[in-house]
């Protein structure tokens, strides 16, 4: 059967589109169906028969298309690609995928938020999943990471509560997919702990600009081991070629408005156009003997290893370069786990990390409803799987034989052990000796040295982004004394944000704590062991904490918004978008209505969007050419104003030719003449340039005035 393309004409589907033999609509069970349209009824008007299979078959199983969501990580969106090795790691490791440069490992990568239900828009400001699962042949290792080097809390026994704390507030189910309320807050400011990854939350990492623009850490310190049995303490980077970039709040909210499914489009759209993206993933190796080397504990899953301290080692890159073929059946069925490690990886004593290799398995029995769901294909490894697990709900393998058991002569001894040295899986020896004990090993208590760290190491624009959102979402929060406590939590890490966010909020910064803080870390945790310890500073900045620090000097995929009318410059707009157009950037034309617009020498081209239906946070740039006729339509047109000053307002390449210079003076584009970003009649390398370079920051501070 033919493929009908998106623009087709219903004419031109039914000329092109043959109806092959083997695709008539039947029911499960095969049967050809010859009325999908009427139920069977005693009569034309009578009452509904009970023995209609075809209807009953149909309607049962739409009653049961959907299973139970994430509990956490529910909005998602993923896709299919490789990974490939850039050099040999057989010393540290015997993992084949990270020792035969000769293969490619397939992958399956799924980006998602944590708090929102499936169906939340995609801006919330929020931690980004990051979870890929490496097809090896030597079975399947997942990495389930996020988008932040570290996580809230330290000991799994309080994932339920910070997950509580965050998801909706019970009684009345507010707010959906967002951090600012009195539950989260009370929660964090509570718990030390989780000060760290919060800085990161309300940081530009929580609102990128797209999934494909986003790093990814492995988080846990995991071990690497060799085929003679020596390890490494490892930790997991992925460095996004196309740079860490992000949006502003302001736009984010007015996104999730104006397209809810913002970054699912924009990975969507980006694969299926050819523009496939990638990362490198990179190792900070540590030698077992350093384990106590740093002034943090490795195991603790609150501290990142700064790069200036441990360098990333670029070991291969990730491509994405397929999108499902059915949502449901891979991106939602998809079943990750920490705990699917092959051969050369082993886990840490992290204590989050061994309650994580609980829970996986046991959602995954609540969500997907069977210990089969590794017999989904999306969930299936690549190699051979053959064991004596039989049965259950769904079982798809059809299993030979009457032997389910080992040992067993019947069976030919099979499926039978495999040695080490044939690749059979043995855990590292690491030596135990140790009392059992219930509490936080005092390695773990301090809480306020990496997010000083972070805070230092951001630019100017970075910390004002910080800020302004902890202004937001203490402003959400009902209760003075949660917002007290985060002050004076803040206060400690530093006094400038601290200062900052208490002018924004109208408090004066408590000099004491109104209540004990960490007050139940443990059952024999005597409350002064994890107070705050004097702040160490081991280090001045990490560079490689700021957005900035990965260059990205490309405008492939950027989506530029030209502005036109009616008899906009043909000469004007090639000149300009030509050469954005050959590397790759995607020029949507927007005009006052639909269909088609005519330039100056009477040619029509194809409006890409109505200005009615789309909005200006939706793109990275914008682009109106002169023409007489055209920018005379073009300043009748409201909308045309918000356009050039929310592009003004949220710092963006903007360029001007000809005629359009009028509506320079129309608007605030005015008060930015000189502006390194904003062009009247420059030229399309100094245009892309500021495109490449995402956004002037530099403006930021001067475009108060702008109306949001
Ligand atoms: Fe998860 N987490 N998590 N988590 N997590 C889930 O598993 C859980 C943690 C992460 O795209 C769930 O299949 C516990 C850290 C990602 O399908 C669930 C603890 C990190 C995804 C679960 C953690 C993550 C999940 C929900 C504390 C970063 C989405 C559905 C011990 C390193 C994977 C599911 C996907 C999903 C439990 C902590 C990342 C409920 C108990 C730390 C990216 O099992």
């Amino acid at each position: 059967m033919k493929k009908v393309t998106k623009n087709a004409k219903i004419e031109d589907i039914e000329k092109n589109v043959s109806l092959p033999d083997d695709q008539f609509l039947t029911t499960n069970q095969g049967v050809k169906i010859n009325d999908d349209a009427n139920s069977l009824k005693a009569g034309e008007r009578g009452a509904t028969l009970l023995e209609d299979f075809i209807l009953r078959e149909k309607i049962t199983h739409f009653d049961h298309e959907r299973i139970p969501e994430r509990i956490v990580h529910a909005r998602g969106s993923a896709a299919h690609g490789y990974f490939e090795l850039f050099e040999d790691l057989s010393a540290y490791t015997k993992a084949g995928f990270l020792t035969d440069k000769s293969r490619e490992t397939p992958v399956f990568l799924r980006f998602s938020t944590v708090a929102g239900s499936k169906g939340s828009p995609d801006l919330a400001r929020d931690i980004r999943g990051f979870a890929v699962k490496f097809y090896t042949e030597e079975g399947i290792f997942d990495l389930v990471g996020n988008n932040t080097p570290v996580f809230f809390i330290q000991d799994a026994m309080k994932f339920p509560d910070l997950i509580h704390s965050v998801k909706p507030e019970p009684d009345r189910e507010i707010p959906q997919a967002a951090s600012a309320h009195d539950t989260f807050y009370d929660f964090v400011s509570l718990t030390t702990e989780s000060l760290h990854n919060h800085m990161w939350a309300m940081s530009d990492r929580a609102i990128p600009r797209s999934l494909r623009m986003v790093e990814g850490f492995g988080i846990h310190t995991f071990l690497l081991v060799n085929a003679k049995g020596k390890s490494h303490f490892v930790k997991f980077h992925f460095k996004p070629k196309l740079g860490v970039h992000s949006v502003t709040w302001e736009e984010a909210v007015k996104i999730n408005g104006a397209d809810a499914d913002f970054h699912r489009r924009d990975l969507w759209e980006a694969i299926e156009s050819g523009n496939f993206p990638e990362w490198e993933l990179g190792l900070q190796i540590i030698p077992e003997e350093d384990e106590f080397k740093y002034e943090f504990d490795l195991l603790d899953p609150t501290k990142l290893v700064p790069e200036e301290l441990v360098p990333v080692k670029i070991i291969g890159k990730l491509v994405l370069n397929r999108n499902p073929d059915n949502f449901f059946s891979e991106t939602e069925q998809v079943a990750f786990h920490p705990g699917h490690i092959v051969p050369g990886i082993d886990f840490t004593n992290d204590p989050l990390l061994q309650g994580r290799l609980f829970s996986y398995t046991d959602t995954q029995l609540s969500r997907l409803g069977s210990p089969n769901f590794h017999e989904i294909p999306i969930n299936r490894p690549v190699n051979p799987v053959h064991n004596n697990q039989r049965d259950a709900h769904m079982r798809m393998t059809v299993n030979r034989g009457n032997t389910a058991y080992f040992p067993n002569t019947i069976g030919g001894g099979c499926p039978h052990l495999a040695k080490m040295a044939e690749g059979g899986f043995t855990s590292y020896e690491e030596r135990i000796d140790a009392k059992k004990v219930r509490e936080r090993s005092t390695s773990f208590s301090d809480h306020f040295s990496q997010p000083a760290l972070f805070y230092r190491s951001l630019k100017d624009w970075e910390k004002n982004h910080l800020a302004n959102a902890y202004i937001f979402e203490l402003g959400k929060v009902n209760y003075d004394s949660i917002k007290g406590r985060m002050l004076w939590l803040l206060n400690q890490i530093d006094k400038e944000l601290a200062q900052k966010v208490a002018t924004g909020l109208g408090m004066a910064i408590p000099a004491t704590i109104d209540k004990p803080i960490n007050q139940n870390i443990g059952a024999d945790a005597d409350p002064k062991r994890l107070e705050p310890g004097k702040v160490k500073n081991y280090l001045d900045k990490s560079d490689a904490l700021s957005q900035e620090h990965l260059p990205s000097d490309t405008i492939a995929t950027r989506q530029i918004a030209v502005l036109v009318a009616d008899g906009f410059s043909m000469k004007q707009f090639k000149k300009m978008t030509d050469p954005l157009k050959k590397e790759k950037a995607v020029i949507a034309l927007i005009a006052p209505h639909g269909g088609k617009v005519k330039c100056d020498t009477g040619m029509e081209h194809p409006v890409t969007h109505a200005i009615a239906t789309t909005e200006s946070v939706l793109f990275d740039a914008l682009y109106i050419p002169g023409g007489r006729k055209g920018i005379d339509a073009l300043q009748k047109v409201g909308k045309v104003f918000k356009f050039i000053n929310e592009s003004v307002k949220y710092c963006k390449a903007i360029a001007f030719d000809g005629e359009a210079k009028e509506l320079i003076d129309k608007s605030y584009a005015k008060d930015f003449v000189g502006d390194k970003a904003i062009f009247l009649n420059g030229n399309a390398q100094d245009f892309r340039n500021a495109i490449a370079r995402h956004r002037n920051w530099e403006r930021e501070p001067m475009t108060e005035h702008i109306p949001a």
